[in-house]
């Protein structure tokens, strides 16, 4: 049968803005914290109110909607060669304390507005076109960053680990995860084997200045930096603040504050701009001002675009840490890597489509590398990866001032969609 075109003229590609931004501030709505900012964490009573909006959209645009294990969420518009892989695209809708409305969001809802918008010019697809709602893409409540898509692509490490997992109130995953009415399966079912998908894109705020200071409508992203996390334990004898004389302390807080001005140093002197980190969490033990800390706990957050450098910043601070417990002597009661990630690159077939795209619907655009990290990390695992750039004011993000413009939005959704009729052509 004749295969339908790519939507003839792009003036058909018809963006409900107004109806957009009235979805995001209603899933905003779904907060543990007052507005502007939005606090959504994985399998809490506000995430499953909004997993069950955004179903309701998906329901809304004519997708087939399903659910595995985990919660990731799948709303499938199913082409004229249902046997084909199917073109994917999406992101998340979990948000970490304190944050904003378009982090993840814009690339859900967005996602779905794309399908529209699609529908609404006449296009058929060949391939299915899926959009995705991946289960815990933030660390907040486990620790572990971009849980869904990590299960997707496929981790029996970390399967294993889910097992037994829990997060600060001592609740395990599992209970967590069956009080939002997942985990009846065994996690292994999540895995996706690697031909479901002939390509994968998400559309996402930059997160930084870039696109908004050079004017520029659409970052196409070539790469996505390498994370990793680490937790780091120090024990001491603790005592009192008053009474202990300096030379019988071994302060684990302060083991702490020098491992943490440790990682700034290790990461400057990698004599790169790309390589970053910072400690984002800092526990001490009994934490009261008159007491020294008998305990400290805290996470750092080290990324790079070029792998290798990464690594030989997590050994240098791995080294330090043994250091700073020997000339302190505390002792270091854990040093764990959470989590040590390839970068991965974008398809060269994607990004031609998505730069095609542009092009056709007259959108400045830019090559650029994203220092975040995105769902589409995993996903690149599972298939050929793209992904699309929307300014946001100032790079604000994981802050309540994060926002984006409707304007950008709206291009935002048009590159998706005709990238996606494109690409579920081919
Ligand atoms: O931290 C990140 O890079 C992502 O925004 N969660
Ligand atoms: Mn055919
Ligand atoms: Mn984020
Ligand atoms: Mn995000």
């Amino acid at each position: 049968e004749p295969h339908s075109s790519v939507p003839s003229s792009v003036s058909s590609l018809f963006v409900d803005a107004q109806i957009l931004q009235k979805q995001i501030d209603e899933l905003s709505s779904f907060s543990d914290t007052t507005a502007p900012s939005v606090t959504r964490v994985l399998y809490t009573e506000k995430d499953v109110l909004a997993r069950r909006y955004v179903k309701n959209l998906m329901g809304l645009a004519g997708l087939s909607v399903r659910e595995d294990a985990v919660g990731n969420i799948f709303g499938r518009w199913v082409g004229q060669e249902p046997e084909l892989a199917a073109v994917a695209t999406g992101s998340h809708i979990d948000a970490i304390p304190y944050s904003g409305k378009y982090d993840g969001v814009v690339g859900v809802l967005g996602a779905i507005e794309a399908i529209n918008v699609l529908k609404r010019s006449g296009f058929k697809p060949r391939r299915s076109l899926e959009v995705i709602l991946f289960t815990s893409e933030e660390p907040t409540r486990f620790g572990i960053s971009c849980l869904g898509s990590r299960l997707l692509a496929g981790s029996e490490n970390l399967v294993k680990a889910l097992k037994t997992i829990t997060d600060s109130q001592n609740i395990s995953f599992l209970d967590a995860a069956r009080s939002a009415g997942y985990a009846e399966d065994d996690l292994s079912s999540v895995f996706l084997s690697k031909g479901t998908y002939s390509a994968f894109i998400e559309l996402h705020i930059e997160q930084g200045p870039i696109l908004e200071e050079e004017g520029i409508s659409i970052g196409i992203v070539t790469a996505i930096a390498a994370p990793a996390s680490l937790k780091v334990k120090f024990e001491g004898n603790g005592g009192h603040a008053g009474a202990v004389l300096m030379p019988n302390r071994n302060d684990a807080g302060l083991a702490a504050a020098e491992l943490a001005l440790a990682v700034e140093k290790h990461v400057l002197e990698s004599g790169s701009i790309d390589t970053v980190g910072t400690m984002g969490i800092l526990e001490l033990h009994p934490g009261a001002i008159n007491s020294i800390p008998s305990k400290s706990h805290l996470e750092i957050d080290t990324r790079d675009i070029n792998e290798e450098r990464r690594n030989q910043v997590i050994e240098k601070i791995h080294q330090s840490a043994i250091r700073i417990a020997k000339t302190r002597g505390v002792k270091l009661s854990e040093f764990h890597i959470i989590n040590q990630d390839p970068p991965a690159s974008s398809a060269e077939e994607v990004i031609e489509a998505m730069e095609t795209a542009t092009r056709e619907l007259n959108l400045t655009s830019k090559l650029m590398i994203s220092r975040a990290y995105h769902d589409a990390l995993f996903m690149a695992r599972l298939s050929s990866m793209g992904m699309i750039f929307i300014p946001c004011y100032k790079g604000y993000s994981h802050k309540p001032e994060e926002f984006a413009s409707t304007q950008d939005m709206s291009n935002g959704v048009k590159v998706l969609a005709l990238t996606l009729a494109k690409l579920s052509l081919q």
